[in-house]
């Protein structure tokens, strides 16, 4: 989708245009430390808004700027960062930043709530409400104030098979989606599983695998994905996978599919493209 390593990327869309905020990708021990933007007016040509975020300006986290999230509410936008397996909260009223640290410290420590602490996922119900999903080994999932940059309650765990990382959770129809990556983004069979439930915060009921590598296509570890869901009803997974040619656990690239949907509601195992 967008030229070059980057990986981990979160679709969005605001006032008419869609957003691409991936992890900056290509540099050894997955040590970025700025955060880039990209927009598009067509999903098909992207322009690299710059740098949104530069960990030079964080107190508390200096590398491995990964795998961001974010959100608009009431004008303010929301982005929800890992900074030194540690995650943070910036703002900004653009959504191509500046972003501002708002806490000036962790918004969860690491390891505060078990396994890694990174990327962080917000989804916002239709109810008005909005979570934060998070976690690496161990999924965690909480209910945001309405400041957006504290929690309701202590952060829970949700019981999900073969759970690595990549949290993503979007409801259709009623029901609640959530999307993770298994096995590691340095393993060729880096993959995407899902699980259902009824309730944002599970429990969930395991679905499958939905999004794997084609080795004979060359596409591998395909994974750490995040969902495009269109006004039309049409719905896009976008993930990455390991550049080709010649990528690996930290030279990968962002790419994007048709994501389709069963009568019963259950995700159709989406075919990587080349
Ligand atoms: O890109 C750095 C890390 O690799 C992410 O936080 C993980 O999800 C994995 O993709």
């Amino acid at each position: 989708m967008i030229k070059g390593y980057w990986a981990d990327p979160q679709i969005a869309f605001f006032n008419g245009r869609f957003y691409i905020y991936p992890t900056t990708d290509g540099i050894a021990n997955w040590g970025a430390t700025v955060f880039h933007a990209f927009s598009s007016t067509d999903l098909a040509s992207w322009k690299d808004e710059g740098i949104i975020l530069d960990l030079a300006t964080i107190s508390w986290g200096t590398t491995k700027a990964w795998a961001p999230a974010i959100t608009v509410k009431n004008g303010t936008y929301y982005f929800y960062f890992c900074a030194t397996q540690q995650i943070g909260v910036a703002t900004s009223t653009s959504p191509t930043g500046p972003f501002k640290d708002v806490l000036g410290k962790p918004l969860v420590t690491n390891g505060q709530y078990g396994g890694q602490s990174i990327d962080p996922y917000v989804f916002d119900d239709d109810d008005g409400r909005s979570y934060l999903f998070f976690g690496n080994g161990n999924a965690n999932g909480v209910e945001l104030n309405s400041d957006m940059t504290s929690f309701k309650t202590i952060p829970i765990t949700i019981a999900l098979n073969d759970f690595r990382e990549g949290s993503v959770v979007f409801k259709r129809n009623g029901r609640y989606y959530f999307m993770y990556s298994v096995s590691g983004t340095d393993s060729p069979d880096y993959r995407v599983a899902y699980a259902t439930s009824s309730s944002p915060l599970g429990p969930y009921t395991a679905g499958a695998t939905i999004l794997q590598s084609n080795s004979s296509l060359g596409i591998l570890s395909t994974g750490h994905n995040s969902v495009l869901a269109l006004p039309s009803g049409e719905y896009y997974i976008v993930y990455h996978r390991w550049a080709i040619p010649g990528g690996d656990g930290n030279h990968r690239e962002v790419c994007i599919d048709k994501m389709t949907f069963n009568a019963d509601g259950t995700i159709v195992p989406v075919v990587p493209t080349l």
